[in-house]
């Protein structure tokens, strides 16, 4: 930069000088552009700032457009609830393992039908609390493990997302067959045949409104469709899977928002019509993750025994994450 302008200015003073600076001007005019070009092309507009990442450390660079990611492995002297954001609990069976499935390191450990009991845990996890503001649209990935011979009796609850308005309590969010338009949630839901379903509280989606007799008094369900066409063993016992659940708030009372679930890179679930948020609450947000992991329905639906999952890899983003 420095050198273009004192070029510039010994050419119009020394006229025999002129057409030797006039190509050195030209030569470094076109360095410049060049070096414009290689800036714009490696740098992403969109890609966040790590503000932690002091110049020449080797801290990674966050992938574009993530917000958040947790791993089950918490910096000394945390833990990984306060890594993930917890803000409550009411139901904590689980513990991170130092060595999970497949020889992965430091992940969640849920274990479920100890004691009769059909939980699993129930969290609820704070935007603000992981650092990220709440938000018109978000994509919440995770990697999730049962084991061969995991007992998929019924239809049981994984993770997903939810929002609330200001001063609701997390525990009273919309689920458990109860809608109240000041929040909404959405999880994916295993069923006996190993298929997945995603299983929403919303105002209206996939072309019922959640008080339509269909729903049998619970949440709108859609199964998940798999790459052949099928909606059974959506879920391979004994391998890590990539579920995605991806949120777009609709225009506050219309039918437009979107829901997704992806699972191993696949789009199974695509709705178009989903009103999170009434008229009534525009300011409505996503602005928490709903880790209820538990078995499902009546008593009928219970374990007979107790069994374990796992999950690692959490990721908030603004988009579909690069594939691993
Ligand atoms: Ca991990």
């Amino acid at each position: 930069m420095t050198g273009a302008g004192p070029g510039r200015h010994r050419a119009s003073r020394h006229r025999a000088g002129r057409g030797r600076a006039a190509v050195a001007v030209a030569a470094v005019a076109a360095g410049l552009v060049a070096v414009l070009v290689v800036w714009l092309a490696v740098r992403d507009p969109r890609a966040p700032v790590d503000p932690s990442a002091a110049p020449g450390a080797a801290a990674p660079t966050p992938a574009p457009g993530v917000l958040w990611s947790g791993s089950f492995d918490p910096p000394p002297g945390t833990t990984w609830q306060e890594q993930a954001g917890v803000v409550v609990a009411s139901r904590t069976n689980a513990r991170v393992v130092a060595e999970g499935p497949g020889g992965r390191e430091d992940v969640l450990e849920i274990t479920f039908g100890e004691d009769g009991s059909r939980w699993g845990v129930d969290y609820r996890h704070d935007f603000e609390a992981m650092g990220v503001a709440a938000r018109e649209e978000v994509w919440f990935s995770y990697d999730v493990h049962f084991p061969a011979g995991f007992e998929f009796t019924g239809d049981g609850k994984m993770g997903g997302l939810a929002g609330t308005v200001e001063g609701l309590d997390p525990l009273e969010t919309s689920a458990g067959g109860t809608y109240d338009e000041r929040s909404f949630s959405v999880r994916a839901v295993w069923r006996g045949e190993r298929g997945v379903v995603m299983y929403l509280y919303a105002r209206h989606g996939a072309g019922r409104d959640v008080e339509d007799p269909a729903n049998y008094g619970y949440g709108i369900a859609v199964p998940f469709v798999g790459p052949d066409g099928s909606t059974s063993d959506v879920i391979r016992p004994g391998t890590w899977q990539r579920v995605q659940h991806r949120v777009r708030l609709n225009t506050p009372g219309k039918d437009d928002g979107t829901y997704e679930l992806w699972i191993d890179g696949h789009r199974g679930v695509s709705v178009t019509d989903v009103q999170y948020r009434t008229a009534e609450h525009p300011d409505l947000l996503v602005d928490q993750l709903f880790s209820s992991w538990f078995f499902g329905g009546g008593e009928d639906q219970f374990p007979t025994r107790t069994s374990v999952a796992y999950t690692d890899d959490w990721v908030l983003s603004e988009r579909r994450p690069v594939e691993r």
